[in-house]
């Protein structure tokens, strides 16, 4: 279990760089078996669960616009816990709740290059983007293999609640304001893809669901 007493607020945070996680072939689909048989041992051990399953595109469930949090209550918190150690298991800088299948404005990032440094992002806001545009690769845990260019504003501030209920202010560049993008993106039900071309997106589309076809039969 993440202990999220360790998670820090940022006030300027970027240009940390960390490693593309490995292609596996429909890793989506093991990554939920991973989970179901982790949650199945841990519940008759009567322990808590941590890892969650994490949505592929081109799952529908990808494209729900989520709703505000209403409480930073302990089971939100709970719930944060458990997506940072997903985050960290699928080799992700970040995780928005979407993925996980939860419809809430909440998302986790550890963009710093020790991994030691999780943050929440509760209903976050984007209160300004720079003019100033960068075009990065860019990569998604649920479009698991697939890198390609996307732009973005060169650095953020945005408002947003910590796993404690207090307000913050994060000024970011670099990594770290792409990954914020890029997550509350999939918190309006945006996945990177979009920015595609039709034809790459198609192309991906059909790559995804046949490794997923091939993962299921195995
Ligand atoms: O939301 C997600 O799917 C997580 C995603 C966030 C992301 C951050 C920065 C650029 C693109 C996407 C990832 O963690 S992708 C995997 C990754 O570790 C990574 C990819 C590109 C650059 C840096 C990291
Ligand atoms: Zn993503």
């Amino acid at each position: 279990m993440v202990d999220l007493s360790v998670a820090v607020s940022v006030f300027f945070a970027g240009g940390d760089s960390v490693d593309k996680p490995a292609v596996r072939k429909g890793e989506c689909r093991l990554r939920s078996l991973q989970a179901a048989l982790k949650r199945r041992a841990e519940k008759s051990d009567n322990i808590a669960m941590a890892l969650l399953p994490i949505l592929c595109f081109p799952d529908p469930r990808l494209h729900t616009v989520a709703k505000p949090v209403a409480e930073v209550n302990d089971q939100i918190r709970q719930f944060a816990a458990d997506m940072i150690e997903t985050m960290y298991d699928a080799k992700g800088v970040g995780l928005a709740a979407t993925q996980v299948d939860f419809h809430q404005r909440l998302v986790v990032m550890d963009t710093s290059e020790d991994r030691d440094s999780p943050i929440v992002l509760i209903n976050p806001e984007l209160l300004w983007m720079s003019n100033e545009r960068v075009k990065g690769e860019e990569g998604c845990l649920s479009v698991p293999g697939i890198y390609d260019g996307v732009e973005r504003a060169a650095q953020v501030k945005v408002q947003a609640l910590d796993e404690h209920g207090q307000s913050r202010i994060i000024e970011a560049e670099g990594l770290m304001a792409v990954c914020i993008q890029h997550e509350m993106d999939h918190l309006m039900g945006k996945v990177f893809v979009e920015y595609l071309s039709p034809l790459k997106r198609m192309r991906i589309k059909g790559k995804l669901l046949k490794a997923q076809r091939e993962a299921e039969r195995a």
